[in-house]
């Protein structure tokens, strides 16, 4: 008798340490996953069957890595043995998927084109991290065994966003790809695309060719300066140039929803604008204006002036040709960090402000940006900009949302207030700090360190935000910067192995969050996915 009791709990115990290995396996971890008997074999007579549309880019998803690292792809056949039946199901809420796995057949389940593309999703992460090799010479695996079992899972918020800065340092369109890609992978579905900032314009515009002409270059010889602070420098002894077209946006926004990634634009005013303003001087700067000034970043006149008609005029013309690249209905206008002395001499503002009746330069952005909110709605689109936009008298729509990036202090007052916010805490979120303090890290150091285990450990649903706001907690947001993410090889790893962290916090059950348990059986796993896609993550110390 004692030695059934011992053979049951071993039984038992081995049983749950494997089903809890396999759910931690999964980046972000399911809601829910129950580990069932036997497995099922995915072979060349493998085929599916669909009853919607919905889950086409799902299954050519699949269909493309099968095909590249086992030389066969799924055929469609109303069969239901040795299966993977796609069946729409509209019970479940958008992104909310099912996936049972059993010997004989897979039962992908959704409402959506998220779900289904999510529900395949895990089930790659459950076959051999093999399955995510890109290289061109693969050595091709013809059986691909999944665990059987049964999840149901639903994300924690419907924001989940990761920014690239591709201002400070251009990434070319094949990189800016694999970013989206990997996002993808771990069901992050906001990729901001920082497309403009005082480094560079990296956005056709075709109304207004010297954007790209004078404001994708800079280095020597051209009118765009290096900033005077020592780690946002840059290589300044090279010329650093390019830019996006609209056909390579329009590519990369048709393969970001192939894997249900929306695309936010950035385009960063009325601070933040050295290379707008050297493009085109005379509309966005008043030839009166004597002020010397510099940003933050110690980068000099480098803001749009608010006074001018010729400032709304020609955003407008830009958000004119934003609109038809990007079909999401939110832009963003960043907004951040204007210098308090912008515009201290400008007469076209100093009339505005009489006009209008301001009184100081925040007053001056939230007339701005009030105008700006009317240009958004004219083109049917949301403002999204960072904290500053809410300027006390600032008259923007309800919706607009704000990213609380300084802290999340702000953030929980305006949540409080009722307003939309996502949280993007420079402390937690931010991946251009370094991992940990080092002369030999590579990053910022300003908000961090932070290395993956602070990332994992955010939460923003703070107990300082009332039942009844949470509903104005959008979602959560991590941000690349670029200024000293010089190489592809430095964004991989400081966005690597964090992002793996941080999808947890976007979708993962916080009941469900244990470090020990993703430290030893997730993180591994996961870091093997990296690893055979030849990505450059951090080694040491996650
Ligand atoms: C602050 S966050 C900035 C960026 C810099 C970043 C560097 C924000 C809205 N503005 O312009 O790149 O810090 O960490």
């Amino acid at each position: 008798m004692k030695i059934l009791k011992r053979l049951l709990l071993l039984f038992f115990v081995s049983f749950s340490l494997n089903a809890t290995t396999l759910q931690y396996n999964i980046i972000p971890s399911p809601q829910q996953f129950h580990l069932l008997k036997g497995s099922f074999t995915l072979t060349k007579t493998t085929h599916y069957s669909t009853d919607t549309l919905l889950s086409k880019n799902a299954i050519t998803y699949l269909q493309e890595h099968l095909k590249h690292n086992a030389g066969y792809t799924l055929k469609q056949d109303y069969t239901d043995h040795n299966t993977l039946i796609y069946k729409k199901n509209m019970s479940l809420q958008d992104e909310t998927y099912g996936l049972t796995i059993k010997p004989d057949t897979v039962l992908l389940e959704a409402s959506s084109q998220a779900g289904f593309f999510y529900a395949t999703i895990t089930l790659m992460q459950l076959l051999d991290p093999y399955i995510w090799n890109k290289e061109v010479n693969s050595t091709l695996l013809k059986k691909w065994s999944l665990p059987a079992c049964s999840i149901q899972d639903t994300p924690r918020y419907q924001w989940r966003g990761l920014m690239l800065d591709t201002a400070r340092n251009f990434f070319s369109k094949a990189y800016v790809k694999k970013f989206i890609d990997r996002m993808a992978q771990h069901k992050l579905n906001v990729f901001h695309w920082h497309l403009t900032d005082d480094e560079g314009w990296r956005i056709e515009i075709k109304k207004y060719p010297l954007l790209t002409q004078v404001g994708a270059k800079r280095g020597p010889g051209t009118e765009l300066p290096f900033s005077l602070y020592p780690t946002m420098r840059g290589p300044k002894e090279k010329l650093q140039e390019g830019y996006y077209t609209q056909e390579d946006i329009k590519e990369i926004v048709a393969y970001a929803s192939a894997r249900s990634v929306h695309v936010l634009p950035e385009i960063d005013v009325p601070g933040h604008a050295k290379a707008v303003v050297m493009s085109y001087p005379d509309l966005l700067q008043d030839p009166k204006d004597t002020s010397h000034y510099r940003s933050v970043q110690k980068v000099s006149n480098n803001t749009m002036d608010p006074g001018l008609k010729s400032t709304y005029v020609f955003l407008d013309n830009i958000i004119q040709e934003v609109v038809t690249l990007f079909p999401f209905k939110y832009i963003h206008l960043g907004g951040d960090e204007v210098p308090k002395d912008a515009w201290k001499n400008s007469p076209s503002v100093k009339r505005l402000m009489q006009n209008k009746h301001l009184t100081n330069n925040n007053e001056v952005q939230g007339y701005f940006f009030t105008r700006m909110d009317k240009i958004l709605e004219k083109y049917h689109r949301t403002l999204i900009g960072w904290q500053e936009i809410r300027r006390s008298n600032a008259k923007l729509r309800d919706k607009t949302i704000i990213m609380a990036w300084r802290s999340d202090g702000k953030g929980i007052k305006n949540v409080n207030k009722g307003k939309n916010v996502i949280f993007s805490p420079a402390q937690f979120l931010y991946f251009d700090q370094q991992y940990i303090k080092s002369k030999d890290e590579y990053g910022h150091t300003w908000a961090g360190p932070t290395d993956t285990k602070e990332v994992y450990s955010y939460q923003p649903l703070h107990t300082k935000i009332t039942t009844k706001n949470r509903a104005y907690v959008k979602g959560v947001h991590a941000c690349l910067w670029s200024e000293t993410a010089l190489t592809e090889q430095i964004a991989d790893y400081l966005v690597w192995p964090r992002a793996l962290a941080f999808s947890e916090v976007a979708w993962g059950s916080n009941k469900l969050k244990s470090w020990q348990q993703f430290q030893s059986y997730a993180l591994p796993k996961g870091l093997q996915r990296l690893h055979v896609q030849k990505i450059h993550y951090r080694v040491q110390n996650p």
